[in-house]
């Protein structure tokens, strides 16, 4: 078939663009996806196995910080459009070596952009560059109130800040060279094939090996959850309907404690596993409190739903029956990405605290 489009999209060996990459290869046979990834510690190609030989697929390994590589391929590959996901994406991470964020998220976004320029020059109206970043530029909200797209940024961590500064540059490179850019904040994901790291898939995998349960600070910091096939469809709906310019909030409507989530996940796996009720509660340990922690993100992402008609497709409780009984089914993809550099890791993360 001949492809009607070429998009790059960026980061599609990690979580949210594994998912992304998967959406766009079976849903749209006429255009040709390239997933450029540098696969760093969260880059697994292993998240897309499905994927791999379909013939409008490819895969191309490289690194954004690459300025010179990158132009290169936007010269050979003339791409239509652009859905940006790479980055380093755990804050936890920023705080250990904030410089990475510099490079990857901010030095990174400014090469795609600066190549998507150079490349598109005068004939850009037809093309699209979509960066996609989070909730967390927003800052922290107190009891009342919800992030809108007209909310001031107010990054806190390294990760926000190296965030908040790619938006800031997509947007300059819009009002300022006229690229056709959209931008849009999402709250937290989750789901299949992320990095236990993040909190809901470390916690299935301590709860499954009887680890501890390392809560940050009381427990007591909200957050929004949304699944990550819902963000995935999100992505699709602005990527083709989004208006040139604008930002779009994309958001669950599903506030959650940490620790009201955290008890939530041990009964359904105290269930699963076959343990009596309360078991695996007794894994939880409060411990020191992540630096300049937010304590509370909710997305209003009344705009999306109103102007391109998306919402959220499933309830979080069977979202997250079914993100557990997915990591209990691939217990080979969990031993894989949790042996060699991991290990070092957990125990960086936990003695420190
Ligand atoms: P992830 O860490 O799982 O994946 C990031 C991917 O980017 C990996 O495949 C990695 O190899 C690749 N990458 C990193 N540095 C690179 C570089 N220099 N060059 C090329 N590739 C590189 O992240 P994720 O959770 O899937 O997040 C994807 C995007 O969505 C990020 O931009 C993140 O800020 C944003 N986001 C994430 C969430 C969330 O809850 N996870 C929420 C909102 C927005
Ligand atoms: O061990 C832990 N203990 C704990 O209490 C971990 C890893 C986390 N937490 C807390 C910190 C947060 O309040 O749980 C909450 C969620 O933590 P993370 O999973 O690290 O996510 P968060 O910091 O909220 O950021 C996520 O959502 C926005 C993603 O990692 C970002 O990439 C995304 O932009």
């Amino acid at each position: 078939m001949q492809a009607t489009k070429t998009i790059l999209i960026t980061g599609g060996a990690g979580f949210i663009g594994s998912h992304v990459v998967r959406l766009f290869v079976s849903k749209y046979p006429n255009y040709q996806i390239v997933n450029l990834d540098k696969l760093t510690y969260a880059g697994n190609l292993a998240n897309l196995k499905d994927v791999e030989g379909k013939p409008n697929y490819e895969f191309v390994k490289a690194d954004i910080v690459d300025g010179e590589a990158i132009q290169k391929l936007f010269l050979e590959k003339q791409f239509d459009g652009v859905i940006h996901l790479a980055a380093e994406s755990h804050v936890d991470r920023s705080i250990s070596n904030p410089t990475e964020f510099v490079f990857t998220n901010l030095i990174g976004t400014v090469n795609l952009l600066n190549a998507a320029r150079a490349t598109w020059k005068n004939q850009a109206a037809d093309k699209l560059f979509y960066h996609i970043s989070t909730d967390e530029v927003y800052g922290s909200l107190g009891n009342e109130g919800l992030f809108t797209e007209q909310t001031a940024y107010d990054p806190h961590s390294p990760y926000s800040a190296s965030k908040a500064s790619s938006d800031h540059f997509v947007r300059a490179y819009h009002d300022t060279f006229g690229l056709p850019t959209l931008v849009s904040n999402c709250s937290n994901n989750y789901g299949s094939f992320q990095f236990p790291e993040k909190l809901i898939p470390l916690f299935i995998n301590n709860i499954r090996n009887n680890r501890p349960l390392p809560v940050y600070g009381k427990g007591e910091n909200i957050r929004d959850w949304l699944w990550v096939e819902d963000h995935a469809r999100a992505i699709d709906v602005i990527f083709h309907q989004g208006k040139v310019g604008e930002t779009y909030n994309i958001g669950g409507h599903n506030e959650w404690t940490n620790i009201d989530l955290i008890k939530l996940m041990c009964t359904i796996m105290d269930r699963k596993l076959g343990r009596g009720n309360g078991t695996s509660e007794q894994l939880i340990t409060y411990v020191k409190d992540r630096a300049g922690h937010d304590l509370r993100y909710a997305i209003d992402s009344t705009k999306l739903q109103k102007e391109l008609g998306w919402v959220p497709s499933l309830q979080f409780e069977e979202g997250l029956e079914k993100t557990i009984d997915w990591y209990l089914e691939n217990e080979a993809w969990l031993k894989n990405v949790t042996s060699g550099d991991y290990q070092n890791y957990y125990e960086e993360q936990y003695q420190k605290r």
